[in-house]
């Protein structure tokens, strides 16, 4: 899609934006606070608790673990933007074009953390605040299209939310967030912010923390020093500050001394598409729990034909009883007439299987197994695939029993008995490592020294097979090894466009992928500087993230764009790469120097990056009103031809 050039543009929004750019550390991460609702910020009153206006703001602003009072009084960073649409009806059913305007933001800076790293961050916050239990399907899609709206101004995101629908929410917005490659973090609390007892606290802070030091890119709920994968977590308990599990799938963090993130079990993106946000979701979806005894008329009413999905919760591994013809008669009436029916377990540990004859039952007449989803997760990813493709029962049949989030495990009749023995991993574990150090001219592997336990770069070791928490294994300690040499190689054949040994790394270490090397650099930063393209797309294709920043905070769009590597960069652009708001000056500069230089090649390239051509410098004047001053008719005519309009006829001279 081509930009519009405005020629009367004035000073533009962006222009500030600019200025502010100037003075952002490389260190500095963005994260914007949607402020639901929710018990978290409620105050107490003479009528009870309730959510207050601005609160949460100011209890925050006053608090020196959440804003550094010092920096305050330099007021640098006092004010941010933030999109918003300001016809709230339009959320609904909204497909392209959404009514963006800008709006400014009180801005709060955390103080530096043990990493050196601070997080400037803002509080959107609704009106009115929402108690969760009062959510509809349209607040997921209002949250979802503001994330949407502020996706390039912010490198994060947290959403305060109450408890009790959280796991709803979490899950359908990990459906509508598509191609997802940012940070989105649910969280709430037990006990308002308001208490001097408190869990708000915690969450806020552990949430803001995770979103300001790395990019885990799917939706999460984080409770009780635990990151969820949203899609796979419950409400299990309303009186204590646990409130949430996910009993399919292992924290994606754990929160103590150190911040453990489990590297190997974060959702990595797999297609090169941009992000997108699904915008229309089928409401005609249900829950039936079934129970001994279940009347036919009640079963025969919920089918009625208004009904287009349902989530039908069964017993232990799915079983429904086979001895009532009646109720089965019923579920493949409904499945024959395109409802789609999905089997989950009402047992919070489970897995949905066609072992057992009543299991089978469900199966042979159309009732599609739901593996270990939760029902919330079952229900939103129902509600979110009819809302796309409401026409075609079969496909959406076909996609429910796909992992398309991360919320729910495949797994075949074979692999449920398969059983490797640790050795046999580890042997091949070590052969590579070899390989790999050989590779870099590493001669005494017991030479290699683990880094120290820092939480940017601490990972477990896969679970289950892989499971050797010492970290040696006989030859030499694995884990220290992988940690420094698995991302020196990734960086080592990126750079030199080795493919095949880049395969390898990724058969053994796909999860590592994104670690950076000791500069500071990603394989898909090395691979964007020296120009490998190939390198690029098989990266791409397995998680790389293309928002994550180098030491110097350079995105690798900003690196193939500084050397013109043209193709890597609108590949870059095709897998949802956008500069940084912290690379906007410099690129802007670059934009008006080639201007000078008359390079209408890297103007193109910079524009088809999606940089705005309308882009104003200090004194407001653009690049059309640079080009025209400087005679340069190339550029103007190129500039012109945005906006649809005749070229000039003027003659060079
Ligand atoms: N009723 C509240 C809500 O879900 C509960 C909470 O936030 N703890 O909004």
């Amino acid at each position: 899609m081509q930009s519009q050039v405005y020629i009367n543009d004035s000073v533009n929004s962006q222009l500030d934006n600019l200025m502010v750019n100037n003075m952002v550390p490389v260190d500095m991460t963005r994260v914007l606070i949607i402020y639901t609702g929710g018990t978290i910020g409620m105050k107490n009153s003479a009528g009870g608790y309730k959510p207050e206006e601005g609160y949460i703001t100011q209890k925050l602003a006053q608090n020196p673990r959440f804003h550094d009072l010092e920096d305050d009084k330099l007021s640098l960073f006092n004010s941010v933007n933030v999109s918003v649409n300001p016809d709230e009806q339009e959320y609904t059913h909204m497909i392209n074009g959404i009514n963006v305007q800008k709006r400014k933001l009180l801005a709060l800076i955390t103080p530096y953390s043990l990493f050196n790293k601070r997080t400037r961050y803002s509080i959107l916050e609704y009106n009115p605040l929402l108690d969760s239990s009062n959510m509809t399907m349209s607040d997921w899609i209002k949250i979802a299209t503001d994330i949407e709206m502020n996706y390039e101004l912010y490198d994060a995101f947290v959403v305060l939310h109450g408890t009790d629908t959280m796991a709803y929410t979490a899950s359908a917005l990990s459906f509508l967030l598509e191609n997802l490659g940012k940070t989105v973090i649910l969280t709430g609390s037990q006990v308002p912010i308001s208490e001097v007892r408190t869990d708000a606290i915690d969450n806020l802070l552990g949430a803001l923390t995770i979103a300001g030091h790395f990019i885990i890119p799917e939706v999460g709920l984080f409770f009780d020093n635990k990151l969820f994968r949203g899609n796979r977590s419950s409400k299990v308990n309303a009186i204590e500050f646990n409130a949430f599990e996910s009993p399919n799938l292992r924290p994606l963090v754990h929160v103590g001394i150190n911040i453990d993130v489990s590297w190997e079990n974060i959702w990595q993106p797999k297609r090169i598409a941009r992000f997108r946000v699904q915008k229309t979701l089928n409401s005609s979806v249900a829950s039936l729990r079934l129970f001994p005894g279940i009347t036919e008329a009640t079963v025969k009413a919920f089918f009625s034909p208004a009904i287009k999905g349902v989530v039908l919760e069964t017993y232990g591994s799915g079983n429904a009883p086979t001895n009532r013809k009646d109720i089965l008669a019923i579920l493949k009436d409904a499945c024959d007439r395109g409802v789609v029916i999905v089997n989950c377990s009402q047992c919070k540990k489970a897995t949905v299987t066609s072992l057992y004859e009543t299991g089978m039952a469900l199966l042979n007449i159309g009732v599609v197994p739901g593996s270990d989803m939760t029902p919330e997760c079952a229900l939103t990813k129902l509600s979110y695939l009819l809302g796309k493709y409401e026409d075609d029962p079969a496909k959406v049949r076909s996609l429910i029993r796909k992992n398309l989030r991360g919320e729910l495990t495949v797994v075949s009749r074979r692999q449920r008995f398969t059983y490797q023995h640790p050795s046999a991993l580890l042997s091949s574990h070590n052969a590579l490592i070899g390989s790999v150090m050989n590779l870099l001219g590493v001669v005494d592997p017991s030479s290699v020294q683990p880094t120290p336990l820092d939480s940017s770069f601490d990972m477990k070791r896969r679970n289950s097979t892989h499971d050797i928490e010492s970290g040696t294994d006989g030859e030499y300690d694995t884990v220290g090894i992988e940690r420094q040499l698995v991302p020196l190689a990734y960086c080592h054949s990126a750079r030199q466009g080795d493919v095949k040994t880049l395969s390898l790394l990724i058969q053994e270490f796909e999860f590592m992928i994104n670690q950076p090397n000791n500069d500071g650099i990603t394989a898909l930063h090395a691979a964007a500087v020296d120009n490998q393209l190939e390198a690029v797309q098989l990266l791409l294709r397995h998680g790389a993230n293309v928002h994550l920043r180098d030491k110097f905070g350079r995105s690798p769009l900003f690196n193939a764009v500084y050397f013109q590597h043209k193709e890597i960069a609108l590949l870059l652009r095709q897998a949802g790469a956008h500069f940084a708001q912290e690379e906007a000056s410099e690129i802007a500069n670059q934009l008006f120097e080639s201007v000078s230089r008359n390079d209408l090649e890297r103007i193109k390239l910079l524009i088809d990056c999606g940089v705005n051509p309308n882009i104003a410098n200090e004194d407001g004047r653009t690049i059309l009103h640079q080009a025209a001053t400087s005679n340069k008719i190339e550029i103007i005519n190129y500039l012109l031809s945005l906006s649809g309009q005749e070229p000039l006829a003027m003659s060079r001279s």
